[in-house]
């Protein structure tokens, strides 16, 4: 397997889950910004969408989006319990954890931090563009943080309830 990572970027997720698998995968080092592939050649032809993490397969098949790649993995490994067993209701809540750190916490809040075209000023055409996103991140980790807080140190996120409650 061959790991597409980004240094500082949501790309850790896999690697890490990668090391804890113990399984043989090789990690290659692009550019996020250039799509430059490390030793040369264009990140977008071989994921089209040119984010990471990207994991190719040893048949040359390309898995995408951070929280199939994890399940994916761990999948891999049963023995290492890693994640709970497929169609069970703790399998579900990790899915809800993942969903919410990909899309509350990754997309709706820390991205747009990362745009390149984003303005020092905070207003923009009169409106204040800032604030839903310190509003949005602030959202996310107080839910998170209420969650880890509630609870004895969780092992995994699915020995937890989803992030509702
Ligand atoms: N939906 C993807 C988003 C991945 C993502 O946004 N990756 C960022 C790094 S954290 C990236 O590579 N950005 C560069 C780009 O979008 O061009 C996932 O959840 O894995």
């Amino acid at each position: 397997m061959k790991l597409f990572y980004a240094p500082g970027s949501s790309s850790l997720l896999p690697h890490i889950v990668l090391y804890e698998a113990g399984l043989p995968f090789v990690a290659v080092r692009i550019n996020e910004h250039s799509k430059v592939i490390e030793g040369g050649g264009d990140f977008r032809n071989v994921n089209p969408l040119g984010y990471v993490p990207a994991l190719v397969l040893d048949d040359g098949t390309l898995l995408t989006e951070g929280a199939a790649i994890v399940q994916y993995i761990a999948d891999q490994v049963p023995s290492k319990n890693l994640a709970p067993p497929n169609g069970t209701f703790e399998r579900t809540k990790l899915q809800s954890w993942l969903n919410f750190c990909s899309s509350e916490m990754h997309k709706g809040s820390f991205s747009p931090l990362f745009y390149k075209g984003i303005p020092e000023e905070p207003f923009v055409h009169g409106l204040r563009h800032d604030l839903p996103i310190s509003m949005s991140i602030s959202k996310a980790m107080n839910i998170l943080w209420d969650r880890i807080t509630q609870s004895s140190m969780p092992t995994s996120l699915s020995s937890q309830t989803g992030p509702a409650g």
